[in-house]
Parts: C-alpha cells; sequence; structure tokens
C-alpha cells in the first residue's frame, strides 16, 4: 500500500487538560479552581463539573497503559496549578505535584513522551479572590508556580505549553461570561488577554534563567475564515475579527506591539491593555515552537448588533460537527500557510540579519534547542528554528457504544474521515515548506466539555461514565495504524 508519509521524527500525540479529566478535585490538599466555582454556581450544563470527570488522577495509570497499546507516542496534559499551589501562591502542595511526578515518570517506562500545558483554565479561585488575571500580580504569581514545575519536572519534561488558548480564557472568561470566572465585561478581558500574555513572557523567561533543556512555546487557537459575501463590509468583518481573535496575540508574540486597528477598537469601547515598560519585551522573547488548535472555519458577516467585535459568524452550511463547528479541513492548510508567511518567515528574516541572535537557542536548533533524546535523533522538522505543532485538532460526535460479536465497540466513521482530511492538509501544508513538526489529536478519551459538560465526546476513547471502563472507538484504532506508518494512505 502507498503511504502518504510524514516527516522522520513527526511528532504524533494525543492531549487532554487537567479539569476535564482529572477529578479528584478536592484530593492530596488541591485548592478550588474558578471552574470548581463556576460549576458549583450552576453554570453548566446539566448541573455537572470536574468531578470525577475520567478519575484520571486515580486511574492514569490504566490510560497510560492503553495509550502504549494505542501506539501514541505523546500525551500532551495540563498541570492544575490548584493542586501545585492549593491558594495559588505562597506554600507549594507536595502532594499535589507528586500526581505530576508520578505520571511523568509512569509516561517515560512506556516510552510516551511527556508534554505538559501549564495553565489550561483552571485558576486558583483563591487568586481570582484577588482579582484574577485581570490583575498583574497573578502573571508573576504564574512565573512563581511554574519555576517550582520546572524544578521538579523538568529534567524529565522536555516540551512545555505556557498558555493554552488565550483568547478563550480572556474572551470566553471574562467578556461573554461562557466559561469561568463568567464576566460580561470587555475592558476585564483585554487586561486579561494582556496578562496571560504576560505569563507566558514570565514562563519563557523563567524556562531560560533555570537554564531548562526543553523547549516552550504558547498554545493559540486559530480559526480559518471566510466572508459571509463579497460586499465590501463582509470582507471588513472577516478581517477585523482575525485581527481581533489571531492578530491580537499575535502581533506581540512575533513582532512585539498589539495590531493598530484592535486597539483602536478595544479604545472607542473603553477597553485597552495596561501596558508597562518592557512588557512587550518579555512578551515577544522567541519561544521554541508555536502550537495551534484547529477546529473550523468561521464565515464572518457584520453584525452592528454585536457588542464585542461588531461580527457575526454564519451557521455552517455543510457538514458540522456536534459543536455546530463547520468541518473544513482545507482550513488547516490555510492557518498553518498564514501563520508561517505572516509570522515566522518575517522573524526568522529578521534574526538572520543580526550577526548574533538575543537568544540562546535561536541560532542552533536541536542543538542549543536542547532536547530530550526523541528528538535530538531526528533532525527534521525539529531543527527548524520554530516549528509548529497542532496541539489540537478533533471532533466532537454523539458516539454510540455498540454490541457486536466481537464485544463492545464505538463506529465513529465521521471522526476518522475528519482527521483524516485535517491530517491530509496539514501533510500538504508541510510539503509546500510549512515547518509542522507535530499534531495532537483532541482528545485521548472523552471528557467534561466545560460548559457544555459531558454532553460532548470529543475522545479517540470512548468514557462510560458510569463504570469509567474505556472503550477504544474505531478512530483510535485508525489512529494507531497512522502513527505506524507515519503517514496516511495514498
Ligand atoms: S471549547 C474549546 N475547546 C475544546 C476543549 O475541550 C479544549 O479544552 C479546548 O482547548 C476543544 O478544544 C478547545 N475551545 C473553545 C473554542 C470556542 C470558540 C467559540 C467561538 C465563539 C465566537
Amino acid at each position: 500500500m502507498s503511504v502518504q508519509s510524514f516527516p522522520e521524527g513527526f511528532l504524533w500525540g494525543t492531549a487532554t487538560a487537567s479539569y476535564q479529566v482529572e477529578g479528584s478535585t478536592r484530593a492530596d490538599g488541591r485548592g478550588e479552581s474558578i471552574w470548581d466555582r463556576f460549576a458549583a454556581d450552576g453554570h453548566v450544563w446539566n448541573g455537572e463539573s470536574g468531578e470525577p470527570a475520567c478519575d484520571h488522577y486515580r486511574r492514569w495509570p490504566e490510560d497510560v497503559a492503553l495509550m502504549r497499546e494505542l501506539g501514541i507516542p505523546a500525551y500532551r496534559f495540563s498541570i492544575a496549578w490548584p493542586r501545585v499551589f492549593p491558594a495559588g501562591s505562597g506554600r507549594p502542595n507536595p502532594a499535589g505535584l507528586a500526581f505530576y511526578d508520578r505520571l511523568v515518570d509512569g509516561l517515560l517506562a512506556a516510552g510516551i513522551e511527556p508534554t505538559a500545558t501549564l495553565y489550561h483554565w483552571d485558576l486558583p479561585q483563591a487568586l481570582q479572590e484577588k482579582g484574577g488575571w485581570a490583575d498583574r500580580a497573578t502573571a508573576w504569581r504564574f512565573q512563581e508556580y511554574v519555576s517550582h514545575v520546572f524544578e521538579r519536572l523538568g529534567d524529565r519534561v522536555k516540551l512545555w505549553i505556557t498558555q493554552n488558548e488565550p483568547w478563550v480564557a480572556a474572551f470566553l472568561g471574562h467578556a461573554r461570561g461562557e466559561h469561568a470566572p463568567g464576566l460580561h465585561d470587555l475592558p476585564t478581558a483585554v487586561r486579561v488577554s494582556h496578562h496571560l500574555l504576560l505569563s507566558h513572557g514570565l514562563a519563557v523567561q523563567a524556562f531560560r534563567q533555570m537554564g531548562m533543556t526543553g523547549r516552550i512555546g504558547i498554545t493559540l487557537n486559530l480559526h480559518a475564515y471566510a466572508p459571509a459575501s463579497g460586499a465590501a463590509e463582509d470582507l471588513e468583518a472577516m478581517e477585523r475579527v482575525r485581527t481581533l481573535d489571531g492578530r491580537w496575540f499575535l502581533d506581540p508574540l512575533f513582532r512585539g506591539s498589539y495590531p493598530a486597528g484592535a486597539l483602536a477598537w478595544y479604545r472607542d469601547r473603553g477597553a485597552q491593555p495596561a501596558v508597562e515598560p518592557d512588557d512587550m519585551d518579555l512578551i515577544a522573547q522567541p519561544g521554541d515552537f508555536l502550537g495551534i488548535n484547529y477546529y473550523t472555519r468561521h464565515v464572518v458577516a457584520l453584525d452592528p448588533n454585536d457588542p464585542l467585535t461588531g461580527t457575526r459568524v454564519l451557521p455552517p452550511q455543510g457538514p458540522a460537527t456536534e459543536m455546530g463547528w463547520e468541518v473544513h479541513p482545507q482550513g488547516l492548510r490555510q492557518v498553518l500557510r498564514w501563520v508561517h508567511a505572516e509570522y515566522l518567515q518575517p522573524r526568522q528574516a529578521a534574526q538572520a540579519g543580526l550577526s548574533r541572535s538575543p537568544s540562546a537557542h535561536a541560532g542552533e536548533p536541536g542543538v542549543s534547542g536542547g532536547a530530550s533524546d526523541r528528538f535530538e535523533k531526528h533532525r527534521s522538522p525539529w531543527n527548524n528554528p520554530l516549528p509548529l505543532i497542532i496541539t489540537e485538532n478533533g471532533a466532537a460526535y454523539p458516539d454510540r457504544l455498540v454490541e457486536d460479536a466481537e464485544g463492545l465497540r464505538v463506529h465513529d466513521p465521521e471522526r476518522i474521515a475528519y482527521l483524516e482530511g485535517h491530517l491530509r492538509e496539514a501533510r500538504q501544508a508541510i510539503e509546500e515548506g510549512v515547518p509542522l513538526a507535530g499534531y495532537f489529536a483532541w482528545s485521548f478519551m472523552d471528557n467534561f466539555e466545560w460548559a457544555l459538560g459531558y454532553s460532548r465526546r470529543f475522545g479517540l476513547v470512548y468514557v462510560d461514565y458510569a463504570t469509567q471502563r474505556r472503550i477504544p472507538k474505531k478512530s483510535a484504532l485508525w489512529y494507531r495504524e497512522v502513527i505506524a506508518r507515519n503517514g496516511l494512505p495514498g
């Protein structure tokens, strides 16, 4: 059979996040998080919460064994800040970090590359009470927390993600009120977005100062866009929303400034980031990779009634997932190419023009980029100065458990088609010169889908919540083949 191969060294994985899978929200001294509070206040579908989720806190050995069986080379998990610092700062809780210590050792023993996200939305509630991410000081509390984590796990974790989807944390959490802490205040959301970026910069700074040998980057959620019509106003709406969502984070990270149009848009609405001297330099420090979560395309129309962006996203015309998100694999390639051309290439050109790079790791990736043996072995694509990694991509469908002659099964052809379509586009982007180094499917298993509770299943592995039994879906078996071949059937 012919195979459409991925580059040697391409990193295949699956992803989860602490609050979505762990459960045990009160075990071993864990503090309350903003999501515990948001759920307790009744903001989640059907009154659900992250308890017990997938009971991953206790069942992780079984989960790691299953990953191994499924041939998954890397596992992206997130660390719950309230386990490590129950009050957000001050005294660390040794039992909290001990959990991640065991998990990391268990993964390595199974030959699985641990990939840690430092913030996937579960802020300690104690810090929320002091202002949360709207308070600049939270970025420094984050730096203390992550420094402690680097100290303890940095000898074994070689791939780190600072912030997951800061747009979602800032705007869904503080302007749209759909996520914790459930605020409806645009000026707060804009302040928060700056402090999230600042916290990323402070984490990178600590990572470098501590001489860590892994790689660190941030993960953004990026959509593809199309205008609802050829009318100038829809084109303008599309560009505006691309700027408010994507460029709002990419420009500070890669160019050291917020986009002027977005600043003006927010200023007209009484909102602005509280930028202090040196903030932008901290934020723009080069990372070692950029993580991209891609799920869908937004077809955008002007909508003067929308107070936040003055636009709206049209309902999908074609196939959509159970999230109501349009299935648009071509958009993944568009996003990868766009980020590469608009942000990665200009930065590399600028760095090539400097006689000495300001960053210790930028010149000789794969050498000073410091990598585990797994990465060291491979020359490509990890030796690109700034590779991209798809840190999430996947789909929710209404999966049903069926019993046939072979036992319990979940047939999920739509998810397989979704993943295959997106992987074909990712591979095409690589052919076209995009330095894509890895792909993590969201998610390893069904889990707590935030405000939608357990009503959406993104997993490659089905979770029967009544028994906590795990049943690999057909898509998991399909993914195992893709990984084993390092490619798709031709
Ligand atoms: S909700 C969301 N997700 C899902 C979640 O399970 C995961 O933790 C996240 O990283 C799957 O991937 C991410 N993202 C929120 C996107 C919301 C888009 C809303 C657009 C409104 C205009």
